[in-house]
């Protein structure tokens, strides 16, 4: 059972994953737990003020290292009276190293996870120093906050958590899990004004079908992410496939 502890200005924007869809639905089945911690309830003045100006003058505001440091070590105390070894600490950040898959899995293998999501300009640089964070980035563009990047990071590792996805949903064939982006998907019907369905999906060979889905899904990692092809390498057979691809779009 993974616990999440989310500490966050607006708890209520973390209602729409724990509450829909497959992320709910793990919820409900016990696969995960989730709290939500506002360091304004950990405010130390009397009017629970979290921000205060910048040192060196700018615009806007910066969060309190002292808030959210209690919201923090009260939903680490938690986590470890409850069985959890080891918090690990996120702060999603652009400043961050880039979420990818293989961060996901890690994630999704440990008891027990903080979020920290920030507002405002970002919060007091000490709060990093003087616990053990992690930062992490879902991208290279600007949030209003770290909510919905903390909600990505939820989504991304709770369907990777046994018993979250049906059989149809299967995380082993997503896209990814190869290193490759997915083929081309096709449903009824079979005419969509005058484009219609590859062939080789109607054919019922299901030899034929993986093969195509593989040669598809080599080529378009080659045409859009390059670089995915590059990290990940090519089997002999792959390349071949690949050499098929480019064969086979040359013609249209
Ligand atoms: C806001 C701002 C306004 C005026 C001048 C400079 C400014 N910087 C920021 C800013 O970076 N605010 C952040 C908002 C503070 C930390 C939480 N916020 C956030 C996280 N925005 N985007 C993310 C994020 C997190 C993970 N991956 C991608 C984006």
């Amino acid at each position: 059972m993974l616990q999440f502890d989310v500490v966050t200005l607006f708890p209520k924007m973390f209602e729409a994953v724990t509450n829909l869809g497959i992320t709910g639905r793990a919820r409900k089945l016990g696969l995960y737990q989730f709290i939500a911690w506002n360091p304004r309830d950990f405010a130390g003045n009397a009017h629970r003020s979290v921000d205060d100006r910048p040192y060196g003058g700018g615009p806007g505001m910066v969060m309190m290292a002292e808030p959210l440091s209690c919201a923090v070590e009260f939903a680490t105390g938690r986590q470890r009276s409850n069985g959890v070894q080891r918090s690990k600490v996120v702060y999603l950040t652009p400043q961050g190293r880039l979420l990818d898959h293989a961060k996901v899995i890690e994630l999704s293998q440990l008891s027990g996870l903080v979020l920290l999501a920030g507002r405002y300009e970002g919060i007091d640089e000490r709060l990093l120093q003087q616990h053990e964070i992690e930062e992490l980035s879902i991208g290279d563009y600007v949030l209003s906050g770290g909510e919905l990047a903390a909600m990505v990071l939820m989504d991304s590792v709770i369907r990777q958590l046994p018993g979250a996805l049906g059989d149809h949903e299967s995380a082993t064939q997503d896209s990814f899990v190869n290193g490759l982006l997915d083929c081309p998907h096709y449903t009824r019907p079979d005419k969509v004004g005058d484009l219609g369905v590859p062939a080789v999906l109607m054919s019922g060979n299901h030899a034929h079908i993986a093969r195509w889905r593989l040669k598809q899904s080599l080529g378009r990692t080659l045409q859009r992410r390059p670089d995915l092809l590059s990290k990940r390498g090519m089997s002999a057979e792959e390349q071949l496939l690949l050499a098929e691809f480019q064969d086979d779009t040359k013609q249209v």
